[in-house]
């Protein structure tokens, strides 16, 4: 007997070395507060989001509006009126966990007491059975948890986030304690006593799976997956179905790990499937996989935008018909941006697979950065492709989901930038920044360099306490080899591909390519250096021809950066510009405000029409293109990024 349990104790032993990924999950994320950003690019955004953004966010939500009043009036107990919308309480949470973020990268007591002080105001507000929602606590506390559009789980979901946060970063329990309380109420009001529920913004998927993770309390887990097994069985109808006439607008028409098609509002999509991945990665239920590949391949093959932002339409705030895409009523919403920078991550946790992170970039440094002025206080909450001149951006929305959760994901973007495993490092965007890392079985200190997205060198130096083994996996962006997307939605107008080479210690070193990454297997000792250079040459982009709206057209981008032309630079004018198939491009520095950039010129015709309206006329001009995120920082003003090839395209704004 006693042999027996020896055999099956080695077996054991044996199956989990040869084995190692039998987790669903191959990679695991290095959390920001190990990585110290030290970029030219990211780490002044990260300062204007400590000094301005978090300032304007807090502004507006305790002074301008009256979200913290809202939480005020609950604690008085004297029959005050709620003011503003039912999920503003969101817009305090999302506030307060991007301040967590921050104190973080940018210890701060005024900030981390304002923190405080909000914190004990939520406190106040919360009911004995755990119940915290001020507008349904201000109106009328009977109908809480009557309507599943109505967002209390939605609201609920950011406290979850912020109070993880925030105890992350500073270790005080307050606003733990209370996500705790709020939770079990959720947790006993449906998943325990089997009524059902829906949610009609999902979100408290993925926060319940943080809770999880730090109370290491399965009942959250639990939770979170109870929530997504709710969806798809009709027991939305009733609520979500009858305000948006259609269960496909929350994810409703379908059970989750039946989905093969992306429906709906944008934000709750992405939302959904990162709570979807977080589950799976956390119970090792493959069952989502399949569902979420095919969801996937369904945005990115069909309804993303140049710059990975997705939901074109207004009207639903998501996603319409395949390969519609119009550019000057795009609706890609910010939101929708940062939701597909965490579903990515997520996707690529669970796969190892790069083409999640090429489609991550794309979206961050484009769609979702778009969202934040130079300034860091003036936002977009959608983010077109054209502008006639007429869009601005705000000091805030009546609707004010987007400035904070840009302020939150620039505050933790350090948790984008690696991945690993016990013998294997992952180094998926290319931002400057320094951790230290357990790899191999000794701590290696990595140090990352470069001027990326600008210049395509990439320096990573490693410094391990002793000699050691582990696999480097550097991402190869789909941009290099000749994919700017994964899929064919957008196409290379040429296949001049330049093929990456690395040096290890400045010596070429081959390598093999696996799930998109270039791997470097050996052992590495202190002062190794490794060296990639990924070439930056500007390159025409297309698209497939389903999409109408890019008839005819073309746009630019340079290594991960999509160009627009704005009238700011172009003689107020963008609309009429044309850039034809035979005219060269020419790299400059340049400025916009105090932001330093890559410019990029050409030589091409401009269309005019006399002021009487009865001549066309065209002229040669020079033209300056600029970093997509960088547009409408100077004053309202026309811009394109899809530029007409030839005139019969043109179309002026007259
Ligand atoms: O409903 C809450 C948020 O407001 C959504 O995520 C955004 O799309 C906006 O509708
Ligand atoms: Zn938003």
């Amino acid at each position: 007997m006693k042999r027996f349990y020896y055999i099956a104790i080695l077996f054991t032993f044996i199956a989990s070395a040869v084995f190692p990924q039998n987790q669903l999950k191959k990679i695991d994320g290095v959390n920001f507060s190990n990585v110290v950003v030290t970029d030219d690019f990211w780490k002044p955004k990260m300062e204007k989001v400590a000094t301005t953004t978090l300032d304007a966010c807090i502004y507006q939500t305790e002074v301008k509006t009256p979200r913290i009043r809202n939480f005020e009036k609950v604690a008085r107990h004297q029959g005050e009126k709620h003011e503003g919308i039912y999920y503003d309480d969101s817009d305090v949470y999302k506030a307060l966990e991007a301040m967590a973020y921050s104190l973080k990268n940018h210890p701060d007591k005024n900030l981390e007491k304002k923190a405080d002080d909000w914190i004990d105001k939520i406190a106040a507000a919360q009911l004995p059975d755990g119940y915290l929602n001020t507008y349904f606590t201000l109106t009328d506390l009977s109908k809480r948890w009557t309507d599943m559009e109505k967002h209390e789980d939605y609201c609920a979901g950011h406290l979850i986030e912020a109070a993880v946060a925030y105890y992350n970063t500073t270790g005080k329990r307050k606003l733990l304690d209370v996500a705790i309380k709020l939770a079990n109420h959720i947790d006993s009001t449906f998943r325990l006593q089997n009524r059902h529920w829906v949610s009609g913004h999902q979100e408290i998927e993925l926060a319940l799976v943080k809770l999880y993770r730090v109370t290491k309390n399965d009942r959250y887990l639990k939770l979170a997956d109870w929530y997504l097994d709710q969806r798809g069985k009709g027991y939305g109808k009733g609520t979500i179905w009858d305000e948006w006439k259609d269960p496909a607008y929350c994810q409703d028409k379908v059970p989750v790990k039946e989905q093969t098609k992306i429906t709906g509002h944008a934000v709750r999509a992405m939302y959904l499937y990162t709570g979807a991945a977080d589950v799976s990665a956390n119970t090792n239920d493959s069952g989502y996989m399949d569902a979420m590949k095919a969801v996937w391949n369904d945005v990115v093959y069909r309804n993303m935008y140049l710059t990975g932002g997705i939901g074109s339409s207004g009207d639903n705030e998501g996603f319409s018909k395949d390969y519609d895409l119009p550019n000057e009523n795009a609706y890609c919403e910010t939101c929708a941006s940062v939701g597909m920078v965490f579903w990515n991550q997520r996707m690529n946790w669970l796969t190892g697979d790069s083409k999640y992170i090429d489609v991550l970039e794309r979206s961050l440094y484009n769609g979702a950065l778009d969202g934040l002025s130079l300034t860091g206080d003036h936002f977009f909450y959608g983010n077109p492709l054209a502008s006639a001149g007429n869009n601005s951006r705000r000091e805030w929305f009546g609707t004010a989901c987007c400035p904070s959760n840009i302020a939150r994901l620039v505050a933790s973007i350090g948790d984008y930038i690696y991945g690993k495993t016990d013998d294997g490092l992952w180094v998926n965007l290319f931002i400057g920044s320094k951790t230290t890392l357990q790899l191999g079985g000794a701590k290696v200190a990595v140090n990352l360099q470069t001027e990326y997205p600008w210049d395509g060198k990439i320096k990573v130096e490693f410094a391990p306490e002793k000699k050691t083994k582990f696999a480097l996996h550097l991402r190869i962006p789909g941009w290099v080899t000749g994919e700017p997307v994964p899929g064919d939605l957008y196409m290379f107008a040429d296949k001049e591909n330049t093929p990456v080479t690395i040096t290890v210690n400045g010596k070429n070193v081959e390598f093999k390519t696996e799930n998109g990454y270039a791997v470097i297997d050996r052992e590495w000792k202190k002062n190794d250096v490794v060296e990639m250079n990924l070439p930056m040459n500007v390159r025409r982009i297309v698209s497939r021809p389903e999409v109408k709206q890019d008839a005819g057209r073309v746009a630019i981008e340079r290594g991960p950066i999509v160009y627009c032309v704005e009238g700011a630079d172009n003689n107020k004018k963008a609309l009429n510009i044309m850039l034809p198939d035979n005219a060269l491009f020419n790299v400059r520095d340049f400025s916009i405000l105090n932001e330093k950039v890559k410019a990029v010129n050409f030589s091409a015709p401009e269309v005019s029409i006399s002021d009487d309206g009865l001549n066309v006329h065209t002229e040669k001009k020079e033209i300056t293109a600029i970093p997509y995120y960088t547009w409408c920082n100077r004053g309202q003003n026309e811009m394109e990024v899809w530029i007409p090839k030839k005139a019969d395209n043109i179309k002026l704004n007259n």
